[in-house]
C-alpha cells in the first residue's frame, strides 16, 4: 500500500475553550487519514525544536527557522501544503513520541490525518495492532484482549507524551460534548480492495474500550477542565457563554471555591503564564520561571490533571478520582441473508462517562469489500475521554493493515 494512500475519512465535531473563555466553542474538523509509514527507521519530532537548538547555541545544528511543527513539514521544510500532505513527515516519517506513549510496539498500519485548526497544526493517528499487543505507556502497562481483535489506538497530537514541555497557548480547553465519524473506506481511489468482510458467515463483535477523565471532587466537571479540582464547584459552568455567573463571581474562569479574590477578575491568578483554565494549578505558581524549581512547568506526575504543585498525591492517580473504564460491544451478522446492523452499543451506565458507538457497514455479505463507519460520542457534559482504543474482530480482512 502506497504511502499516502487515503484510507479513512474523519468528521468530529469538538468543543474548545480559547483564550480562558468557556468550553463551548464548537470546532467542526475533517481529516483525510493518510496511509503512513510504520518503519522506525526516519523518525521525526512532532513539536519543533526548542529556538535555540538542543545544543542551547542559537543558529547551530538542527534550529528550525519557522514556526511550523517538524512533523508538518514536507522536505523543503516548509508546511505541507493542504493539496499534498502526503509529503508531510507524519506520513513520511515515524513521529518519534509513539514510543514514549505506547512502547517500542510495532503497529500493522498507521494512518495519519493533519488538519490546521485557527493556526494550530493538529495530527491524529490510528494505529491497528496484533490482537493482545500490550502497550507500555508511561502510566504502567497497558493491556489488550486478544480476544476482541485488532486493537486501533487513537492518538490526538502527542498527548501523552511525557517529554511535552508545556507552554501556554490558545487552546485552554477541550471538553464534551463530541462527536466523530470515522469511515474506513472499502476500496482505494485506484481501485484496490482495502477491507473485506469475513470470508465465513457469522456473528462478529465490534468494541470499544474509552476511559474517561478523573474528576478528583466529583463535581462533574473533570480536572483538566476545573480550575478548582480540589474543590467542589456544582452551580459553576464550564461551558456558560457567559462567564460571569454562578459560581466564578467575577468571571475570570476561577470558580468561587479556590478564587482567592472573586470579586477581582484575574486571568492569570498566579502569574505564571497560564490562564486560569489552562493551569493545573490555577493558584500556586508553577510556570516556565518554576521548571526547575519543584512546582516545575505544569508538572503532573501522575497524569490525573492535577499539577505537582497542588496535588496531596502527586503519584497517585486514582487519589484525585478514579477513570471511569467501559467496553462497549456491538455484533455484526455477517452472511448473504443478513440484516446490516441498526442502533449502536448498548450503553455502559456510567456516572458521567457514557460514551456512544456504532458501527455501520455498507453491506454484510461475506467475503466482499466492505467500507465501515464507527461513530463515537461524549453527550454534553460528560468527562472527556482519555485513551480510546476500538477493536476490529478477527475475520475481517484488511488488506491495508497486510490482514487476509
Ligand atoms: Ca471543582
Ligand atoms: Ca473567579
Ligand atoms: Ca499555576
Ligand atoms: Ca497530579
Amino acid at each position: 500500500m502506497p504511502l499516502g494512500t487515503l484510507l479513512q475519512k474523519v468528521e468530529a465535531l469538538a468543543q474548545l475553550g480559547l483564550f480562558g473563555n468557556p468550553c463551548n466553542n464548537p470546532l467542526p474538523v475533517s481529516f483525510d487519514m493518510l496511509n503512513a509509514t510504520v518503519d522506525k527507521t526516519e523518525t521525526v519530532a512532532f513539536p519543533d525544536d526548542p529556538p535555540e537548538g538542543p545544543d542551547g547555541i542559537a543558529g547551530n545544528d538542527d534550529d528550525d527557522p519557522n514556526a511550523v511543527g517538524e512533523a508538518f513539514e514536507d522536505e523543503t521544510g516548509e508546511r505541507a501544503p493542504p493539496e499534498n500532505l502526503a509529503q508531510a513527515a507524519a506520513v513520511t516519517k515515524w513521529p518519534a513520541f509513539i514510543d514514549r506513549v505506547l512502547g517500542d510496539v510495532q503497529p500493522l498500519v498507521r494512518t495519519a490525518g493533519i488538519t490546521n485548526v485557527g493556526g494550530v497544526d493538529v495530527l491524529l493517528q490510528f494505529l491497528l495492532f496484533e490482537p493482545g499487543t500490550t502497550f507500555d505507556t508511561p502510566l504502567g502497562a497497558e493491556e489488550t484482549n486478544a480476544d476482541l481483535g485488532y486493537p486501533s489506538v487513537t492518538l490526538l497530537q502527542n498527548i501523552g507524551d511525557p517529554e511535552v514541555e508545556p507552554a501556554p497557548g490558545p487552546i485552554t480547553d477541550f471538553c464534551s460534548p463530541l462527536t466523530s465519524t470515522v469511515t474506513t473506506f472499502a476500496t482505494a481511489e485506484d481501485g484496490t480492495v482495502l477491507a473485506r468482510t469475513p470470508k465465513e458467515a457469522g456473528t462478529y463483535t465490534f468494541s470499544l474500550f474509552a476511559r474517561g477523565q478523573r474528576d478528583a471532587d466529583g463535581d462533574g466537571h473533570e480536572n483538566m477542565l476545573d480550575p478548582c479540582p480540589l474543590d467542589p464547584d456544582p452551580d459553576w459552568d464550564p461551558r456558560a457563554s457567559t462567564p460571569v455567573g454562578p459560581g466564578d463571581n467575577d468571571g475570570d474562569g476561577l470558580p468561587s471555591t479556590c478564587d482567592p479574590d472573586d470579586n477581582n477578575a484575574v486571568g492569570d491568578e498566579d502569574g505564571d503564564g497560564y490562564h486560569n483554565r489552562q493551569d493545573n494549578c490555577a493558584v500556586i505558581a508553577n510556570g516556565e520561571e518554576q521548571k526547575d524549581a519543584e512546582a516545575g512547568n505544569q508538572t503532573d506526575s501522575d497524569f490525573d490533571g492535577v499539577g505537582d504543585a497542588c496535588d496531596p498525591d502527586p503519584n497517585d492517580a486514582d487519589a484525585q478520582g478514579k477513570a471511569p473504564e467501559v467496553l462497549l460491544t456491538q455484533d455484526v451478522e455477517i452472511g448473504e441473508d443478513a440484516s446490516p446492523p441498526t442502533g449502536g452499543a448498548e450503553p455502559a451506565g456510567t456516572e458521567g462517562f457514557n460514551p456512544e458507538f456504532k458501527i455501520s457497514l455498507d453491506t454484510v455479505a461475506p467475503d466482499s469489500p466492505v467500507q465501515y463507519v464507527v461513530d463515537f460520542g461524549i453527550p454534553a457534559g460528560d468527562v472527556n475521554f482519555g485513551p480510546l482504543i476500538a477493536f476490529v474482530p478477527r475475520g475481517f480482512q484488511l488488506s491495508a493493515a497486510g490482514i487476509e
